[in-house]
């Protein structure tokens, strides 16, 4: 709806947007991406430590993986045909395999039968069809023998006596980690996210370096946007240096937004799967709908967050037959109504009955639900409104005050004929 008079957000919303953040919070939908060696076994990312698989028991899938359908080509045009501006992908997960020709490590893509560096065509892939890229990178490393074991409860060896006597120097893990990641930032041009993952127990930002990590990546690229998983400690010396550009709930979206101590917004992203894996897992076929997708986005932007959403190809190299149609009908609707969440961020208004709002500028979105049994109420909005109409297909849409709400002098509505709405998974006013 196009407003006379109100509040008005910047897109972004939160105040003062840094202006490295400045893409990042407007492109709000991005597509995270989950793949390696893990995808041979298919059962998630995680199988090396809930099933304690040794080096050697992982060996295999080292020697195996040969993902002759690797197309990042058409990830990207899948992505981007869904709606997604930007994506991020696992250089290195926690079992330590590199997809990237890294000098640091023999334990890498090239060295497989797939023989490819498959960080620089996804790079590549995803750049050539407009989309922004970022790259995962996991600071547990279960491959690495200086990796520390303080992690018995996640290690897979943690049961294993001669894994536990091993004596690590710490601070080879440290430069091989920081070496690795100065590798990624010289290597590929220009990459936008960096998504670290994870700190936990004591590892608080000074066991990784973080501060110095940190300085060397803006040194490299100085508007790369990284998230909060360093170990980032806003109680350190040099808090701004790591404490991360934005927050990263996984598997939750934050009832209210996410906020500083100060209650000031703080640019964030969920992360979320299509299914219940984040790796590719064979037997998981507890996909969510489109509809649950575009509401959880709506609900991201509506508090001033991003939504990243996961895939987790295949062995062979293919994002599952399900989630690209899921992909594919979520796009078929951001087609429709995606300037209702590009740049848009939160309205300053009591969240709706009916479904949720979000705004931009001047512009005020309702995203309706629930078409209810009576008129659409928008609280507080009379006179306020200038023009509304259906975001899909430009219909005109008259607001007004019924006969029968008289006693509500402050609020503005719109009435939809029949029994449904013009879209039951989300009719967008603008
Ligand atoms: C978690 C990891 O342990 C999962 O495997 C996944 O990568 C998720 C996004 O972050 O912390």
């Amino acid at each position: 709806m196009e407003m006379a008079s109100m509040t008005t957000n910047t897109g972004a919303s939160t105040s003062p947007v840094a202006p490295h953040m400045k893409w990042f919070m407007d492109d709000r939908f991005g597509m995270f991406i989950h793949w390696g060696l893990y995808a041979i076994p298919a059962r998630g990312e995680w199988v090396r430590s809930l099933e304690k698989l040794s080096v050697a028991d992982y060996e295999p899938f080292f020697e195996e993986f040969n993902p002759i359908k690797y197309k990042p080509k058409e990830w990207a045009k899948a992505a981007k045909a869904a709606g997604m501006k930007y994506a991020v992908m696992t250089a290195k997960h926690h079992d330590g395999f590199c997809l990237f020709d890294s000098k640091l490590t023999d334990y890498k893509a090239t060295n497989t039968p797939a023989g490819r560096d498959l960080i620089r065509e996804y790079i590549e892939a995803f750049r050539s069809e407009g989309l922004r890229v970022g790259l995962y990178y996991s600071i547990i490393d279960w491959h690495h023998e200086d990796y520390p074991h303080f992690g018995d409860k996640i290690h897979p060896m943690r049961d294993n006596e001669d894994y536990r006597n091993h004596q690590i120097e710490f601070d080879r893990y440290l430069t091989y980690m920081h070496g690795q990641v100065k590798e990624l930032l010289t290597n590929y041009g220009t990459i936008d996210v960096m998504w670290f993952d994870f700190s936990y127990d004591d590892m608080t930002g000074e066991k990784w370096k973080a501060t110095e990590l940190v300085r060397m990546m803006r040194g490299l690229q100085p508007d790369i946007v990284i998230d909060n998983r360093l170990g980032g400690d806003k109680k350190s010396a040099e808090p701004e240096v790591y404490a991360g550009d934005f927050m990263s709930p996984e598997q939750l979206l934050p009832p209210e937004g996410v906020v500083n101590e100060a209650g000031e917004p703080l640019p964030w992203e969920a992360c979320i799967t299509l299914n219940d894996h984040w790796g590719y897992c064979a037997g998981d076929n507890n996909y969510k709908s489109p509809k649950t997708v575009i509401r959880g986005l709506v609900e991201c932007v509506s508090k001033g967050g991003n939504l990243l959403l996961n895939v987790g190809p295949n062995a062979k190299g293919e994002i599952p037959r399900q989630s690209l149609e899921i992909l594919a009908e979520v796009g078929q609707w951001m087609d429709d109504n995606g300037s209702s969440l590009y740049g848009c961020g939160p309205a300053k208004l009591e969240k709706p009955e009916w479904g949720r709002y979000t705004q931009n500028g001047n512009y005020l979105y309702a995203h309706i639900y629930d078409r209810g049994m009576g008129p659409i109420n928008f609280r507080g909005l009379n006179g306020k409104i200038k023009r509304a109409r259906l975001l899909a297909d430009g219909t005109e849409i008259k607001v007004e005050t019924p006969w029968n709400a008289w006693e509500y002098p402050h609020d503005a509505f719109i009435s939809f004929s029949g029994a449904s709405l013009p879209d039951e998974v989300n009719t967008v006013v603008e």
